[in-house]
């Protein structure tokens, strides 16, 4: 609610420094720190929380009590969804946006790039040619236009994960997922699709229509119910019979090409395989049971019952049991994508694959030392010893990011309270470690015998995003080449959605990082999952090492690991080739070897 008054009211305000937007931006960030429940709070008590102000806390109660805001609800009114998409489109300002709309009568981003196309937006004020061909470049990149705008990642994860969390504590649910694109970790998302096991769908479909999360109902059924949440989501919640349950979510998860060829697979093998279980095609009606593989998914469950008689079915209940009818492996969901999944399950499996209980440490994680970090450092270590990792590498961002980096005697300070908490937490290897950042043409901060000192580094791109090909590729070599680098993270410095990151030949690059030894980021964050899963399965092929990281720059974000190594599942990364896997010894002997080499 906090983020969207954000963004909602940067635009109605025509810029995000007005008062309000940061009073709403600091109560998220006080929400976001707060570790008690924040619903039990009154108007009073919530007010007294640090960064939390009292026109906010009555917002935050009449949230919590009704489920709506009428600020927002008024905002949303005047800004509807097609609108604020202009707004995240790099090069287009809140001042601009309004000139847009004002001036050239623009609600979505096809009259924009109607606009753009007449040589119309040059021509607002403090605009040229050049920013109009950058937004322009900004819209193809981001894929913008069109009837099938899709939802970054970043947006749909978080919803998806609350209502599931939410209806699995309905009565009567025995089990409830997201499933299609979103379990795949596809980087944007059509639609959420959800599945619950219950007896009684006629409960689960009440309580889905009285989430605070339904604006619009566009269908809802006696087991399917699909609503639009107030940004223009669809949700499509359908409910199955318990032992079912696999069934359906094996289906639902698709993807629809990983679903036909399992189909094949299945029919090859005298097998039926369709939303409702495996079953032996001998016994079932062959006429009946090819309607039912090919019925569109959003049918009543009453086909489940003419057709699927249970002495002829083989399995239903869990996915695990009907890969292993099938004689596969069980395919992880980021893997569903077609791409030889299934000759690999037929084959050797997927025992080598990264899992997240592999994973010892993470090696990018930021403290309030970083401008943008939010919690001590002491806060942050205490959170990564609690989830158990072996070793931490504290990387705060270094002198030549404004703002948020430190100079080279506040990183020794640094290095003395991080060698001090080593002491409290004996059993994680703390790791005084920088953030470099990358400049233009592949520099990097400091000197290079300060940088030389640090025990771990990560080099990251964070500006200079619209060189050619060629200075990018070239940039990225430098980097990667100095030998006071262990690690690139987000390599391209893309928001999902957002901003378009650096475009490169991913193949030089890539040929220098195993030609330097130096390892290649997985970021967890939702809204970067750099290197992106199709990069990181060419990496592998050609044994590029990996390091998946939170990135976190507070306590709360220590999750995106779990997002980072699904990931990496979707780029097929073995757990050999991600350092963060091996064990102390191991992977401190790779940090000194590999800086040797040089
Ligand atoms: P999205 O929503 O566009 O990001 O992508 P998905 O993969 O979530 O697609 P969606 O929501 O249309 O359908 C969810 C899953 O249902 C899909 O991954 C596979 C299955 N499915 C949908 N339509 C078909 C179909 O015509 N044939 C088969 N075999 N499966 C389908
Ligand atoms: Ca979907
Ligand atoms: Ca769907
Ligand atoms: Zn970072």
């Amino acid at each position: 609610m906090l983020s969207e008054l954000v963004t909602l009211t940067t635009i109605d305000e025509q810029s995000p420094q007005s008062f309000k937007v940061r009073a709403y931006d600091n109560a998220r960030l006080a929400v976001e720190a707060h570790t008690g429940d924040i619903t039990t709070l009154d108007e009073k008590e919530l007010a007294k929380i640090n960064g939390l102000g009292k026109a906010t806390a009555s917002k935050i109660r009449e949230f919590v009590d009704t489920g709506r805001v009428a600020k927002l609800d008024a905002l949303r009114e005047t800004y509807p969804p097609a609108f604020v998409a202009l707004s995240r489109i790099p090069g287009v300002g809140p001042k601009t946006l309004s000139l847009m709309r004002s001036e050239l009568g623009i609600e979505n981003v096809d009259q924009l790039r109607a606009a753009i196309d007449q040589q119309k937006i040059r021509e607002l004020p403090r605009m040229g040619a050049k920013s109009e061909e950058k937004i322009a470049k900004a819209i193809d990149r981001l894929g913008l236009t069109g009837k099938d705008r899709r939802t970054p990642i970043a947006d749909a994860m978080p919803l998806a994960e609350r209502l599931v969390d939410a209806l699995r504590t309905i009565d009567g649910v025995t089990n409830a997922a997201f499933c299609g694109s979103l379990r795949r970790m596809s980087e944007t998302i059509g639609d959420i699709d959800i599945t619950v096991a219950a007896r009684d769908p006629a409960t689960v479909m009440e309580a889905v229509r009285n989430r605070p999360e339904v604006d619009d109902i566009v269908v809802s059924g006696d087991t399917k119910t699909s609503f639009l949440t107030p940004v223009g989501l669809q949700v499509d919640v359908r409910v199955v019979a318990p032992e079912q349950f696999g069934a359906a979510t094996l289906y639902f998860t698709g993807s629809k090409q990983h679903n036909i060829a399992l189909r094949q697979w299945a029919i090859s093998r005298d097998m039926l395989l369709n939303e409702y279980g495996l079953f032996t095609k001998a016994a079932a009606d062959p006429s009946a049971g090819d309607a039912a593989a090919s019925a569109p998914a959003t049918n009543s469950t009453a086909t489940s019952e003419t057709h699927a008689s249970p002495s002829h079915l083989i399995a239903s209940e869990t996915e695990e049991s009907i890969y292993q009818a099938l004689g596969l492996a069980f395919i992880p969901a980021p893997m569903r994508e077609s791409t030889c999944e299934i000759d690999r399950a037929a084959d050797d499996g997927f025992a080598d694959l990264i899992q997240r209980s592999d994973i010892r440490g993470d090696l990018h994680y930021h403290t309030d030392r970083s401008g943008d970090g939010r919690s001590t450092v002491a806060e942050m270590v205490q959170t990564a010893a609690e989830a158990g990792f072996e070793y931490l590498a504290i990387t705060d961002h270094g002198e030549d990011l404004p703002i948020n980096g430190s100079n080279a005697e506040e990183m020794l300070e640094h290095r003395e309270v991080i060698a001090e908490l080593q002491h409290t937490y004996p059993a994680t290897t703390l790791l005084w470690g920088c953030e470099l950042n990358i400049d233009a043409t592949g520099g990097l901060d400091y000197a290079d015998d300060f940088r030389a000192q640090f025990d771990y580094t990560v080099a990251s791109v964070h500006s200079h995003f619209d060189q050619s090909v060629a200075k990018q590729t070239e940039r990225l070599v430098a980097a990667i080449s100095d030998p006071t680098v262990d690690s690139i993270g987000h390599l391209t410095g893309r928001y999902i959605g957002r901003r378009p990151g650096i475009e490169m030949d991913i193949d030089i690059v890539l040929e220098a990082l195993v030609h330097f030894d130096v390892a290649l980021e997985i970021n967890g964050s939702l809204n970067r999952l750099d290197a992106a899963s199709d990069v990181v399965r060419r990496a592998v092929e050609r044994g590029v090492k990996l390091v998946i990281n939170t990135d976190s720059h507070h306590t709360s974000e220590l999750g995106r690991m779990e997002y980072g190594v699904r990931t990496a599942q979707r780029g097929w990364a073995p757990r050999d080739l991600v350092i963060n896997t091996w064990d102390r010894a191991t992977f401190l002997r790779w940090v000194s070897a590999h800086r040797a080499d040089r």
